[in-house]
Order: C-alpha cells, then structure tokens, then sequence
C-alpha cells in the first residue's frame, strides 16, 4: 500500500485539511512532538489555519528519540488523528506540522533562531524542564542543566535551548518568541519563564533583563486524554486513510485548551479550534491537574496493582469505581468555587470519560514519573484539605497506592520497571526498610522535596496514609481496594 506523503494519497474517508499547506509558512517551534502534540496542539492550529490562514505551520522537536522524525518525515509531517468515542470512530489527516528535527540540538537552535518563528510551544513532560519546582530555579542537578550550564553556546536541553535562541534573536535585533507550555504543571508559564531567567542569569544578566522584559510566557490548562499509538492505532488510520500511516495517533473526542491571552508577536486563531482564552489560567489547570489528574494517578496506581491493564478496566471494577468517584468529590471539595463551572458536572463528564471504551489507556503509562506528578496532583490538594479540616482519606489512599508501587513487584510477585527520574533514590531509601506500612510511609516521605513537611509531619495524614497501606500490604491490593470502597 502507499505511504501517505501527500494530500493526494488520502484515498478513504478520512477528512483531508481545510487549506493547502504549502501555502503556510512556519511560525511555531514545538519542542516535545510526541502524540500528545500531534492530538491536541497540532490538530488545533490545523483547523485554525484552515478557518483564518495565517504563517503558523510547526516545526516539531524531539529532544532525544528519532523515532517520531522516522515517522513523519516520509510522510512530509502528514499523519491521520483517530478520534475513538463511545459512538463510533473518526479520523482526519493533519498538515499542520511542517517538518520534524530529531535529537539535533543545532537544528533546533536555528529553527529557533529563524525570526519567523513567532512562538514556541511545549510538551516535554514535567521532568523535561530541569526547574526545581520549591524555588522555581534551574535545577543544577538536572543532567541537561549541568550540561547547558557548562557548555551554554551548545545546548541540549529545553532551558540552555530557549536561552541560547533568545541570545541569537536579541543580538540580531530580532523580536523574542512567545514561550507556551502545555505540560501537566501549576502555573508553567510561570514557572517556565522563572526557569529561562534564572538560567539565563548565569549565562549574561543583561540577557537575563532583556527576557524579563520583553518575552511573554503565557500560562495553559491543555486536556486531552491520548493513548500511546500502537498497532490497532496504525491499523485503524490505514484503513480511514487509504494508505499506510506510520505517525498516526489516536484520541478521545473531548479536546480542552485554556490560554491567557498574552501573545505580543500575534497567534494562530486557535479559538476557531475551541480554544478558551482568559486572563488567569490557574483555577482551570488547579481543577484539571487536581480533579482529573488526580484521580488518574490514584486509578493507576490502585488499578495497576489490580491487575488492571487500561483505566476503562478500573472504571469497571465496581469497587474502584466508587474510589474514583469519592475521589473526585474530595478534589472538588477544596477547589475554590469556579464562575461558570459546576465542579460536580465537571466530576461526572471526567468519569465518563475514563469509561470511554473505545480508548485503550494503560495505567502503566499514567503511573510513570509518579514523584513528578504527585505534588500538584495529590500532595498539594491534600494539604489544603487537611489545612480546612476536610477529608484526607482519598489523598491519603492515593498516595498509599502510589507508596505500594514504589515496591516495584505486584501482589502474585511480577516485577515492573518504576519509570521515574527519582527511581534510584527511592531504591535506596527502600532498601533497608522492612515491609511495614509505617516504615515505608518514613522512608519515601523523607525523600527531598517531595511531600511537603506540612503535609508528611501531620500525625493525622500519616495514620491514613499508613491506615490505607496497611492493609495493601497484609491481603494485596483488591482487598485493600474492597476494604477502602466500604469505607
Ligand atoms: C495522565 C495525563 O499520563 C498521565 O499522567 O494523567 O496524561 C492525562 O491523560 C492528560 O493530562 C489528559 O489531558
């Protein structure tokens, strides 16, 4: 079969874009272009160049793998979005993303550099910045930190990248970028733009001034529930397609972007796409990371453990069903009321969409880079809880759920790779430890800056996290899940 690498060679039923892309030239630089990218950011500045035209085709960057560029560059960057809902499957051939550069930090750098380039966009999960999230600063024990410290006029990593394009633009008297950070984190346009000053500090103050000043670092709430590509996910784009398909991805229907609004060097229309522009993000991306981030975490840790392969599983365990649900009910509980926006509708459509059938999500992979999700997730929402006097049990039963994980070996004695940057540090501190709920609870809430004192210090959240983990560890994970749902 053909190789899809042009409009023409769509010959199924899939939706072919709404404008010609040669006539669009480049004006976002993305760094991270895995599928989470190609579903949600992508997708959403293809349907706005289709309804408002615009300069805005994407240049995507992998930091490290080759993969993806192995994908799409055949395919000229074309690939076919799957949308799996509980009615049916949809699928729809993107042209948005121009060309894909690959593990070449000197490409990236003059992308970067190409004053075109209006805005950069970013999905490098939580562990890609290097920023230490208590002061917000370069964390120098970050390996692409230390390296871009030592070495600034060749960076590799996201920080010394932005920097270093942000020295070149100045020097040459071209107008900075809009930096856009569409990762799972609390405020990341803050949080990025602290990180880009502080690196840049070390590098040239004057540089680091010039940034303060002049570059904008918006803030995002993005949602969008994507499974990794797998072969059913290739099977089904050529058949929607009409040809062969190697960047296909798959997703659910519900789509959610929430901008602020601060783009000095303009930006795709990416309201055409549904996107929703405000002046202050963060109550969207507290609700999001706290309601439905949370509770995925706790599913996948609790449903994993369950012998669970894919959240529509868990959501079909009777008993961790009503866990998800207290969950969310518990997340919705220390949310500060939201204008426009009923928490309890909001809980029901973020269940319904866990059930959505048609999505095959592990829980293996929402389980990775637990120590870097955890925080805002469940940490964070549970010390306000405990700060008003409201339930803890939930975050408590979640975090318990994630300390049996750490274990690395499930209740019939599989082993698992943990998958977290912090993974040798948990290994040696669980070394020694007996198989006690206590002991275990001392030793992963020693671990640095992770549970914040206020937190792990309270005799009241270390008896139910301890109250929860007890049992994981004496009857195994469905009947801690059993015993917790009658609660
Ligand atoms: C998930 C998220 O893998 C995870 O940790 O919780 O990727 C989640 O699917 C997205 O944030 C949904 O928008």
């Amino acid at each position: 079969m053909t190789r899809l690498a042009s409009l023409a060679d769509i010959t199924g039923l899939a939706a072919r874009p709404g404008y010609d892309p040669a006539a669009h030239g480049r004006g976002i630089v993305h760094l991270g272009i895995g599928a989470f990218h190609r579903a949600h950011q992508a997708v959403m500045t293809d349907t706005a160049m289709a309804v408002a035209g615009g300069d805005w085709r994407i240049t995507g960057v992998s930091l490290r793998s080759t993969e993806i560029a192995e994908a799409m560059g055949p395919q000229n960057g074309l690939y076919t979005l799957i949308e799996r809902g509980a009615d049916g499957t949809s699928a729809r051939v993107i042209a948005s993303i121009r060309d894909v550069i690959a593990a070449n930090p000197a490409a990236t750098l003059a992308a970067l550099a190409d004053p075109a380039v209006r805005i950069v966009t970013l999905t490098v999960t939580e562990k890609g910045y290097g920023i230490d999230r208590a002061t917000h600063a370069p964390d120098p024990a970050h390996p692409a930190v230390r390296a871009d410290l030592a070495k600034p006029e060749a960076p590799v990593g996201v920080l010394g990248l932005l920097v270093a394009a942000l020295r070149l633009r100045r020097a040459a008297g071209a107008a900075p970028f809009t930096v856009l950070s569409c990762d799972n984190l609390p405020e990341n346009g803050a949080l990025l733009r602290s990180g880009v000053i502080g690196f840049a500090r070390h590098v040239d103050p004057a540089l680091a001034d010039w940034i303060a000043a002049e570059v904008a670092f918006p803030s995002s709430m993005v949602d969008r529930i994507t499974p990794a590509t797998t072969q059913a996910t290739l099977a089904e784009a050529e058949r929607q397609a009409g040809c062969t398909d190697l960047a296909a991805v798959e997703t659910e229907p519900f789509v959610q972007w929430v901008i602020e609004d601060h783009f000095p060097q303009g930006r795709p229309a990416w309201e055409a796409a549904g996107a929703i522009f405000v002046t202050d993000v963060a109550p969207y991306e507290r609700m999001k990371l706290t309601m439905l981030n949370g509770s995925h975490s706790m599913l996948a840790y609790a449903g994993f453990l369950s012998g669970h392969r894919y959240v529509r599983d868990v959501m079909g365990d009777p008993a961790l069903s009503v866990l998800v649900a207290r969950h969310l009910q518990a997340a919705a509980a220390v949310m500060p009321p939201l204008e426009g926006i009923d928490l309890a509708a909001y809980a029901e459509a973020l269940a319904d969409r866990f059930r959505n059938p048609a999505i095959a999500h592990e829980t293996f992979q929402i389980a990775m880079d637990g120590t870097q999700k955890l925080p805002q997730r469940i940490f964070q929402p549970a010390l306000t809880a405990l700060e008003r006097g409201q339930p803890l049990a939930p975050f408590a039963f979640a975090t318990a759920a994630w300390m049996r994980y750490t274990l690395g070996q499930t209740d019939d004695g599989q082993t698992y790779a943990l998958r977290d940057p912090r993974e040798d540090e948990i290994r040696a501190v669980l070394a020694d430890v007996p198989r006690e709920a206590g002991a275990i609870h001392d030793a992963l809430a020693a671990l640095p800056g992770l549970i914040p004192a206020a937190l792990s210090g309270a005799p009241a959240w270390r008896a139910a996290v301890t109250g929860s983990l007890d049992p994981m560890l004496s009857q195994g994970m469905v009947a801690a899940v059993r015993e917790e749902a009658l609660r």
